[in-house]
Parts: structure tokens; sequence; C-alpha cells
């Protein structure tokens, strides 16, 4: 018995909804617990892709609970869309087996609104947001002004915070930005309209996650983003705006950290990057775009092309720790079939100084430089191993070696985006 936190070990991306949706078969209820729909989890099974932003990666399994805790951000629009999608795809045949959280923070128009006008008008200042309204709904929650859904689905609560709230809204965009102000009753009419399609999915997480325990049921936690997009630990401020880490999983549901047991890290064989912001073993050149193009490097949310570089074990480490990590899964091995020879960046090399722990101030990171080790390719097709012992023995060194690095054991490798390119370790 296990409840499991399955978190990203870079700068998301990782894979993550493929090894969720792995690991439900052994569990009864999957929890988003921070970020809303920035994020973009895919899943393949067969031939058939499925991406969600929101809903939990476990929602292709029948039967299993899929909860939005109250960590996340919520867009109706979005959610609603996403039901729809997979009703008519055959899932979701039951709605009992989806869950928000009463708690869960509403993204409103004026978040999307100042979130894209920020990034455009401020261009100095650009983090590289999906532009979904993200920051600014965190900015509230912390503020004490945020629309909760529970506010939401009591008009009277709605209508009152909402004519509290819109014309700060309206003043910033129309007197700074220079943008035209949105109009109340619009609001309105869309979010009531919403808060009816929503109320048949509401409940309360921690109660919910007490009661799975008690059951004995396992209960796993689905990470968004990644460890150094965390607001706290990440490469600040070129972070997202919510706690991606382990830890993220408990504040985000309101289930106590006593009962979890494993934390699982998910890290590609290279490094991704989407956004602003420092990445020291970034490649601009050819190899990055052969990374780029090998490995469908494209947001799942915003399409956009993904920076790309070697494996970084100096952050893995960073995120080993900082989530108290007790596996890896490696994906996207194959992606590196056709290298001759493949890096691995063991330290940094600062202003003549050798650093083998990451620096939490972005101002340093920017200016260190990658030092490498570098490995053999194996120049095969991986995507048919089922096992390490199928691996070539120069995949089987890689591993080895990001093991021995990363100071965390590999628990699962990934050699394909379908379920079943898996090698399953324990
Ligand atoms: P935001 O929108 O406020 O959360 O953006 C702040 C930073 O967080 C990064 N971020 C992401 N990084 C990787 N993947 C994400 N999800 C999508 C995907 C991204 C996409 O699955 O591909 O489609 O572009 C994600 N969401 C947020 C973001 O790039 C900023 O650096
Ligand atoms: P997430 O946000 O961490 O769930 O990851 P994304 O879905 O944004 O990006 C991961 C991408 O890699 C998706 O297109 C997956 O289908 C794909 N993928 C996952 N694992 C593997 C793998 O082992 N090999 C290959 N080639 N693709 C993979
Ligand atoms: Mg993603």
């Amino acid at each position: 018995m296990a409840n499991v936190v399955v978190v990203g070990a870079q700068w998301g991306d990782e894979g993550k909804g493929k090894v969720v949706d792995i690991y439900t078969e052994h569990a009864q209820a999957v929890v988003r617990y921070q970020g809303g729909n920035n994020a973009g989890h895919t899943l393949v099974v067969g031939n058939e892709k499925t991406v969600l932003h929101l809903i939990p990666s476990g929602i292709l399994h029948d039967g299993k609970k899929c909860i939005i805790g109250n960590g996340v951000v919520l867009d109706p629009a979005v959610f609603i869309q996403e039901i729809d999608n997979l009703k008519k795809k055959g899932y979701l045949r039951d709605d009992s087996q989806l869950v928000i959280d009463r708690n869960v923070h509403i993204i409103m128009p004026y978040h999307k609104k100042i979130d894209i006008t920020r990034e455009s008008k401020q261009s100095e200042r650009r983090i590289g947001t999906t532009g979904r309204g993200i920051g600014p709904t965190y900015e509230d929650k912390a503020g004490r002004r945020g629309i909760r859904l529970c506010d939401l689905i009591n008009d009277t609560i709605f209508v009152q915070k909402l004519r509290e709230i819109l014309p700060e809204k309206n003043f910033l965009l129309e007197h700074y930005f220079h943008e035209e102000p949105l109009s109340e009753q619009q609001i309105l009419d869309e979010y009531r309209r919403y808060a009816e399609r929503l109320s048949p999915y509401i409940g309360n997480t921690s109660q919910l996650l007490e009661s799975c325990r008690l059951k004995g049921h396992n209960i796993l936690f689905e990470g968004a983003q990644g460890s150094l997009l965390d607001v706290d630990h990440g490469t600040y401020p070129y972070v997202t705006s919510s706690s991606t880490l382990a830890g993220g999983a408990c504040t985000g549901t309101g289930f106590g950290p006593r009962f979890i047991h494993e934390v699982i890290g998910i890290s590609k064989a290279y490094v991704t990057r989407v956004g602003e912001g420092p990445f020291p073993t970034e490649l601009s050149d050819d190899t990055g775009e052969r990374i780029r193009k090998a490995g469908s490097e494209f947001g799942a949310t915003t399409g956009r092309p993904r920076r790309t570089g070697w494996f970084d074990a100096v952050a893995l480490r960073e995120a080993v720790r900082t989530n108290g990590m007790t596996g890896l899964a490696i994906t996207k091995l194959d992606v590196l079939d056709t290298f001759d020879a493949i890096r691995v960046c063991t330290a940094y090399s600062y202003q003549g100084q050798l650093l083998e722990e990451f620096p939490s101030d972005a101002n340093i990171l920017r200016h260190c430089k990658p030092v490498y080790e570098e490995l053999d390719g194996w120049k095969c097709d991986i995507s048919a191993a089922r096992s390490y012992a199928d691996l070539p023995p120069a995949a089987q060194r890689y591993l080895d070696k990001m093991q021995e690095i990363s100071r965390c054991p590999i628990v699962l490798v990934s050699v394909g985006p379908r379920r079943d390119q898996t090698i399953q370790l324990r």
C-alpha cells in the first residue's frame, strides 16, 4: 500500500501524464494539487492521444476517483470543454468519478487579460507564461481577494465579490495598461452558466482523501509543471506561481505529509524548458534542434517550441533534495537513439569556481557554464525494450550514470510515448 506523489524533476513536460496514467492501475484516487490549465499532460493509449490540462491523468481508467484539489486554479470554460471531449471519446461515463474541491480559486477574465497584457507590454520583464491567467489568479488568492468555487455557486456572494474586485482590475487595465475595461454583466452571465455546469462535481478533497486512506486505498498525487518552476525553490522569477514540489501535494489537498510514502520524480533523458529564464545546458545549435525534432518538443498547451539541452545532474540533485524523492522515472530515452555521443552535466563552472550545488539565484545561474562528461551513444532503436536487459549496454551505462550522479534510484524507464513502451524496474 502506498500513497505516491509524482512530480516533474525539471522544468516541466517530463512525461508526468504518461507515468500517472501507468501508476493509476495501482491507485483508487488521482489528485491534481496545484497549477491549472497551464499544464498539458499527454497520454497515449494504443494510437489514441489525449492531452489533459486540468482533469487528472487517471481519468482514462474506469472507476478511479479523479480529484482537483484546493491548490489548483480552475478555468471553468476549459474544464467544461475537457469533460465534453472526454465524454465524446467514451470516457467519464460516471460523473461521480470526478470531483472538484469547493475551495479551488476560479480564473476570471481579468486574470487572463492581465497575464497576456503584462507579457506583451512589459517585454523586459517577460516570464514567457502560458497566458492562461495563472499568475494573476494566485496573486489574488494570496491577496485574499480571490473568487473560489464555493463563492461562484452562491450567487449573492459571487455578485458581491465581483463588484468589489472588478473596479480595481478595470482601473489597472484602463489606466495602466490602456486596455478596454471588462463588463460586469458579461462576466456575470458567463460565469453563472459555468456555476451550473460545475455544481455536480463539487466536493471536499481533504475529507475524501481521508476516507480513501481509512479504506486502505492508494492515492496518487499528480504534480504539474516541474520542480525548477516552483514559486519558492525554482529559478525565480522565471517560475510558475504555485508550489510544484511534493510539499505542495499536502497544502494543495489537505492531506497530511505523514501519510505520503513515495515521491517519484520524472526526468527526461535530456532537458527542456519552455518560457524565459536561465538554462545552463541549453543547446542553441543543430544538436538542440535535433533533440527538439526527435522528441517533438512543442508545448502541449500553447504549441510553443521548447528549448532543449543535455541532461543536467546539478539541477536534478536539487529536485531530488527539495522533493525528498524516493525514486526517479527517466523518460524519452528513445529520443537519443541516433546520437553518436551523449553529454551529461555533472557540475557548473561559475567565475572560476566549480559548483556542485544548484544556485538558488537566477542571476548566478544565468552565468553558470556546464561541466560535461561524455558517454557513447547506443545508435539503435530501443522503443521495443521492455526490461533493463533488453537495452543495449551503452543505454544501460547512460542510465547507471544518471542514477549515480543524481543520487536517486531509477524505478521506471520510458522508451516511447505509448503506455506499453515502458520498463518498470520496481
Ligand atoms: P504560467 O503560465 O504563469 O504558469 O507560466 C510561468 C512559467 O511556467 C512555465 N510553465 C510550463 N512549463 C512547461 N510546461 C508547461 N505546460 C505546457 C506544456 C506549456 C506549453 O505541457 O507544454 O504548452 O507552452 C508549463 N506551464 C507553465 C511557463 O513556460 C513559464 O516559464
Ligand atoms: P507532462 O506535462 O510532464 O505530462 O509532459 P507533456 O505531455 O507536456 O510532454 C511529454 C511529451 O513526451 C508528450 O508528447 C508525451 O506523449 C511524450 N512522451 C512521454 N514519454 C515519452 C517517451 O519515453 N518517449 C517519447 N518519444 N515520447 C514520450
Ligand atoms: Mg506538459
